[in-house]
């Protein structure tokens, strides 16, 4: 049986950005897949089964075979069925420096973002720089990345905007609960991206609405408070 003839089953969380870059990817090249929502609070044991290691989403199973973390999914996606379409650059170093923003993305900015949500206080606001430093980062960086084409990955929507476009959503919880407000006026890169990418169809087929988020967002923030005073 080729690697292409099973249909992969994605087990994820609606409002999971890395399950829903998995699935966008998917719906980019035309892949055909299964999906399986999960109760993170009561995880199935098809999810522990195969991702015992760390126990999230989004992992995968394609053709009997699990794969977990969704930068290395991505990656497995790009090479599986890349005959007909890329997710990555095809040069080396442009393909390096796509997964150096992709790190820094999820690592730093989220990392920050997510702090700002589920704290309060001084680690709040030392998230909240952080956060805001990283913004302008990637604003700053995007035409390098992009040629000053449209997209993070030049004329065609890719890796990278599949990477970070599912934390658009999820970054008005991030001001809401930060008590600030993202200074677009100083990213017009940024900002363009934005509009572009938010009437993408595979963006509006996939990503939750950011009031679904916000209510979701504010049931973590809550226990995360209840747990740390
Ligand atoms: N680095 C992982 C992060 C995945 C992750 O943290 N997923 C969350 C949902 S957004 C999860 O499954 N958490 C499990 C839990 O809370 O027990 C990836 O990129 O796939």
């Amino acid at each position: 049986m080729s690697s292409q003839e099973e249909k992969i089953k994605v087990l994820k969380l609606w409002v999971s950005p890395y399950a829903n870059r998995v699935l966008m990817a998917l719906e980019e090249l035309g892949v055909e897949y299964d999906t399986q929502e999960e109760d993170l609070n009561n995880k199935s044991p098809e999810l522990l089964q195969a991702n015992p290691i760390y126990k999230t989403v989004p992992t995968i199973i394609h053709n009997g075979k699990p794969l977990s973390e969704s930068l290395i999914i991505l990656e497995y996606i790009h090479d599986t069925y890349s005959s007909f379409s890329t997710l990555l650059p095809t040069d080396p170093y442009e393909k390096a420096i796509a997964r150096f923003w992709a790190d820094f993305i999820d690592n730093k900015f989220w990392m920050a973002g997510y702090t700002v949500i589920v704290t309060d206080g001084e680690s709040q606001e030392v998230a909240k720089k952080e956060f805001i430093d990283s913004f302008l980062l990637i604003e700053e960086a995007i035409p390098k990345i992009s040629g000053g084409k449209p997209y993070f990955g030049g004329d065609k929507f890719g890796y990278l905007d599949i990477v970070l476009v599912p934390y658009v959503f999820l970054w008005h919880s991030v001001e809401i609960f930060g008590e600030f407000s993202i200074p677009l006026e100083k990213c017009p890169h940024l900002s363009a991206w934005i509009e572009l990418v938010s009437k993408r169809e595979s963006v509006v087929k996939i990503l939750p609405t950011v009031e679904a988020a916000h209510e979701w967002f504010t049931r973590s923030r809550k226990k995360a408070l209840s747990r740390s005073n």
